[in-house]
């Protein structure tokens, strides 16, 4: 191999940042990608390291499951429609110290710059969903899908509601995320507040809705993270025209609660009992 842009592992980022930048779910700086290496995937990428590594800098947060762990991760304030003409200015390889408290970086961002705003929520998701998926899940994905994002205005901020809504808006949607989505309310971004608040969630669910801003997810790979972030966008969009459509109110034919039970029963998934028998009066698929 020539460069570390024929590592499969590289190409397979580069390309979800090129599907995300597609979808228009990226304007300008927005959103944020990190994924955590297998080993054999670091050594892969090693002989492209630099030769002199910048400078341990604290996160701000601690994740000890994490120590020595390598991620590839977005830049910050870079663009991801850049990303694929110029993955060694806009992307970085970051290497964790044995506290799980401080980055390096070992690869990228050529010109200068930081990893992500977002990275102590993505370094914290990362610590949270290793843990509790048994080391599987290696992806973190932040994006600012429009349909998602215009649901937070006028659904009450609840994962009850927004993942009835979803799983309602979209026969399959059950199967994808049997476990529902969590919502965090509005706060500042790129703080240990967010990264604390969003990661209390990812303990239960693989995504989390940031009102009035976006969406996170979480996956074992590449596709699967992509695909859960495709499909609550997909079914949020049916949901705001449905709604729209409706003049707001609870479009008048709908997946049922035993439909739901239905798919769960025919799939072999267990749904989120809590979720399937949420009600809210006045408030829409609830
Ligand atoms: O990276 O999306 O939330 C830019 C953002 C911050
Ligand atoms: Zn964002």
């Amino acid at each position: 191999m020539s460069s570390i842009l024929d590592v499969k592992v590289m190409q397979d980022y580069i390309r979800m940042c090129h599907d995300g930048v597609g979808l228009g779910w990226h304007e300008r700086n927005g959103g944020n990608l990190t994924y955590r290496m297998r080993e054999e995937e670091a050594d892969q990428c090693r002989p492209y390291f630099k030769s002199e590594p910048g400078p341990w800098v604290e996160l701000g947060v601690q994740a000890e499951n994490l120590k020595g762990e390598y991620l590839i991760a977005t830049g910050s304030g870079k663009f991801l429609r850049n990303v694929e003409l110029a993955p060694q200015d806009n992307l970085c390889i970051v290497e964790l110290n044995a506290a799980g408290s401080a980055y390096r970086i070992v690869w990228g961002l050529e010109n200068g710059g930081r990893p992500t705003s977002e990275l102590p929520t993505h370094v914290m998701n990362h610590s949270v969903r290793k843990r509790v998926t048994d080391g599987e899940n290696r992806v973190i994905y932040h994006a600012h899908p429009p349909y998602v994002v215009a649901l937070t205005y006028v659904l009450p901020l609840k994962a009850e509601v927004f993942t009835r809504m979803l799983w309602k808006s979209e026969t399959e949607c059950c199967v994808v995320f049997p476990g529902g989505v969590g919502v965090v309310p509005w706060m500042v971004p790129g703080g240990s507040d967010i990264a604390r608040a969003t990661c209390a969630l990812m303990e239960t669910y693989d995504a989390a809705v940031w009102a009035f801003h976006g969406l996170f997810v979480s996956g074992p790979d590449f596709d699967t993270a992509f695909g859960l972030m495709h499909t609550i966008e997909k079914a949020s969009q049916i949901a705001s025209i449905a709604l729209a459509a409706g003049g707001g109110n609870t479009p008048k034919q709908l997946i049922t609660d035993e439909n739901l039970r239905d798919i769960g029963r025919e799939f072999g998934v267990a749904l989120n009992e809590e979720i399937l028998n949420y009600r809210e009066a006045g408030t829409p698929y609830c």
